[in-house]
C-alpha cells in the first residue's frame, strides 16, 4: 500500500499521547489500568511513527527527462542507453515496470542499446546536508524485473569516504506490473553533518533485458529519534510507576476522596 508521507513530527509524540494515557485511567484494578494504558500509549505511539518525516531534504518523482540538480548517464533517447523517464512499459518486452510507482513517471536504466555486458550507468542527486540530530533516511521504490537482470547499486558519496548502502544483482521481481514495485527505507545516519551525494548506479548484464527502474526516491529527516527497543522499556517502566504513584496518592494520600 501506498502511504503518502505526513508533515507530524515526532517531537510531538508525548504531547500527542500522554493525554490518551491519562484519560484511559479509570477505576480498574492497577495491572489492568497499566496495561490498558501502555497498550493504547504504544498504538498512538506507532501510529505517529508511521508519519515519519518532520522535513523533506529531497523529494523525487522523475517526472522531467533529467530532474533538477541531478547529474550523471540520463539520455533523453532511448537509441542510446542510459537512465531515463518512463511513463508506460521500457522499450523492450519482458523487462522494465509497466507503469510508474507514484505519479506519472519513473527512471529506468535502458540496457536496448550496444553497450558491452556489464557496461555500468550511474546518476546523482544534488547535494544533501544531513542535519546533526535526529534521524534521516532514504527511502525510494525500485524494480528490477527480466531474466538478464544486471546489478543495481545505491552508493553514499560524503566527500570523505563512499560507502554503497545497498545492493541486489538478478530479477528481483516476478513481473513488471505496478504491484511489483519494492519500497525499501534506508538509513542515512551515518552521515550526520555531511554534505551527501546519493548515487544510483546500474550495471547492464549480457542484454537488454535488464531494465532495472527507481521512482519515489525521498530523504526525510525526523527531528527526534526513533526510540530503540531500550528506550521503549524505560518508557514502560515509567508508565508503571506512575501508574503506582496514582493509585498510592489516590488509597492513602487522600482517603477522604477514595
Ligand atoms: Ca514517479
Amino acid at each position: 500500500m501506498k502511504v503518502k508521507h505526513m508533515e507530524i513530527g515526532k517531537s510531538h509524540l508525548i504531547s500527542r499521547t500522554l493525554p490518551i494515557f491519562l484519560i484511559s485511567f479509570g477505576k480498574k484494578p492497577i495491572m489492568k489500568k497499566f496495561v490498558l494504558s501502555a497498550i493504547i500509549y504504544l498504538s498512538a505511539s506507532l501510529i505517529l511513527l508511521a508519519q515519519p518525516c518532520d522535513q523533506l531534504l529531497l523529494s523525487e518523482s522523475f517526472t522531467a527527462a533529467q530532474p533538477s540538480g541531478w547529474t550523471g548517464d540520463f539520455n533523453t533517447s532511448v537509441l542510446v542507453e542510459g537512465w531515463l523517464t518512463e511513463s508506460g512499459p521500457t522499450m523492450t518486452p519482458l523487462t522494465g515496470p509497466e507503469g510508474a510507482f507514484m505519479g506519472t513517471h519513473y527512471l529506468y536504466m535502458e540496457t536496448s542499446g550496444p553497450a558491452p555486458v556489464n557496461a555500468s550507468f550511474s546518476v546523482s542527486t544534488p547535494s544533501i546536508s544531513i542535519p546533526g540530530t535526529g534521524t534521516t533516511t532514504l527511502s525510494l521504490a525500485y524494480l528490477m524485473y527480466g531474466a538478464d537482470m544486471g546489478t543495481f547499486l545505491i552508493v553514499i558519496n560524503s566527500g570523505t569516504a563512499t560507502d554503497t548502502i545497498f545492493t541486489r544483482s538478478g530479477q528481483q521481481h516476478a513481473d513488471g506490473s505496478i504491484d511489483s514495485w519494492e519500497e525499501i527505507t534506508l538509513s542515512l545516519n551515518d552521515y550526520k553533518n555531511a554534505s551527501i551525494a546519493i548515487t544510483f548506479i546500474g550495471m547492464k548484464n549480457i542484454s537488454g533485458l535488464s531494465d532495472m527502474a527507481i521512482d519515489e526516491v525521498q530523504v526525510c529527516h525526523i527531528n527526534q529519534t526513533i526510540p530503540t527497543l531500550g528506550q521503549w522499556g524505560v518508557i514502560i517502566l515509567l508508565l508503571l510507576l506512575l501508574s503506582i504513584a496514582i493509585v498510592g496518592i489516590r488509597q492513602f494520600a487522600i482517603p477522604s476522596l477514595s
